[in-house]
């Protein structure tokens, strides 16, 4: 039987959420990763907004936004209950995290792209959303309570990214309880998994 197809790149955000939703929902995939300046003519065929992570279900179904790629995933197997959280509380956080946040991430990675500040001022953009994190992490193990949820997997990876930009600033701030957080994600065999590198598809 046809797999689902899988439009990825390895170290995008977006993709890795989507992986990481369906490898813990069991779920088999035709992963096929991508140059980002060479898409296939195939994914621009279905999905002509150009971006990955792009699923193509057996019957043609294109889904071509990463929330959607997780949902359903996760809607056809959630083994570890990811699903179970208030739904508006998952959208909000999530909706600050690709909204603000990743505009604050994008000008703090490439500040030379954006010489209207300097490094440290979009740092502090984004560090009001690690302050509301690192508020929530305190009251809980995971961002909406004791166990794991959606939201923590969509943005983990853009946590890990913020970190990454300048890892000894993040290992040395006040982020305690976040650092806890992503040093888990980062460590866990899921991760390992998603991150695994897949032949180049080429047409
Ligand atoms: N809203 C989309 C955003 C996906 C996205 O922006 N992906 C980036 C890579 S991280 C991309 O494919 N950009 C197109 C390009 O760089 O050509 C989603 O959630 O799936």
């Amino acid at each position: 039987m046809a797999l689902p197809i899988l439009y990825s790149y390895r170290r995008c955000p977006y993709a890795m959420r989507a992986r990481m939703a369906i490898w813990a929902a069991n779920i088999q995939v035709e992963v096929r990763e991508i140059f980002l300046r060479e898409k296939p003519a195939h994914l621009l065929h279905i999905s002509p907004k150009g971006t990955v992570p792009v699923l193509q279900l057996p019957d043609g179904t294109v889904l071509e936004q990463s929330l959607d790629i997780m949902q359903w995933a996760l809607t056809q197997n959630d083994p570890q209950g990811w699903l179970n959280v208030d739904r508006e509380a998952v959208n909000h956080l999530i909706a600050i995290n690709d909204g603000e946040f990743k505009q604050a991430l994008d000008r703090y990675k490439y500040p030379d792209r954006y010489p209207e500040h300097a490094q440290p001022f979009y740092r502090e953009q984004g560090e009001h959303f690690l302050q509301r994190l690192e508020a929530a992490l305190k009251q809980h193990d995971y961002l909406l309570g004791e166990t794991a949820s959606m939201a923590d997997v969509a943005i983990f990876p853009f946590i890990r990214q913020f970190a990454a930009v300048d890892a000894a600033w993040f290992a040395g701030s006040e982020y305690v309880k976040l650092r806890g957080w992503l040093d888990g994600w980062l460590e866990s065999a899921l991760f390992a998994q998603v991150m695994q590198k897949f032949p180049t598809y080429t047409e």
